[in-house]
């Protein structure tokens, strides 16, 4: 009777204290695209995400200016486990907390650590830097995007 008791709360406490935080991360990668003067752009500027699922979202700026990845909406259904830096494939920083928006320079990258929590369609994803020569904000000139949990 003792190891019934036993059995019964061993089996009854499975599954029930799964860390979502350290399951393998799908990795998905979105391009800072443009040219300083003409356009601006994510590369895909469309992100689908699935709640309970760890990413690994790297942010790569492949143009010549500065971008922002920023989105309020997005940032407030997502669990930030980490934003990881890396420089020639050795890790450098690690910063933990609520991010809503991140800049990533020329030609460098990060990779945003998060778990989706909540469903839904945003469509605040855009870039608040202005374009040395048009004088226009980058968002304005296409960098924008569509963020989607489901
Ligand atoms: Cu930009």
């Amino acid at each position: 009777m003792k190891y019934l008791v036993i059995l019964i709360i061993f089996f009854t406490n499975l599954g029930s204290s799964i860390d979502l935080t350290r399951q393998a991360p799908i990795e998905k990668t979105v391009f800072l695209k443009g040219k300083i003067g003409l356009n601006h752009f994510y590369e895909p500027n469309e992100l689908i995400f699935y709640t309970g699922k760890l990413y690994k979202l790297i942010i790569k700026n492949v143009s010549d200016s500065k971008h922002y990845f920023g989105s309020d909406l997005f940032a407030k259904s997502i669990f930030t486990r980490k934003i990881q830096l890396t420089k020639n494939t050795n890790k450098v920083a690690e910063i933990k907390g609520i991010i809503n928006e991140v800049e990533v320079w020329p030609d460098e990258a990060l990779e945003w650590w998060f778990i989706p929590i909540k469903t839904g369609i945003f469509l605040d994803l855009k870039c608040n830097v202005k374009d040395k020569e048009t004088q226009l904000i980058h968002s304005e000139m296409g960098m924008k995007g569509k963020i989607i949990i489901k």
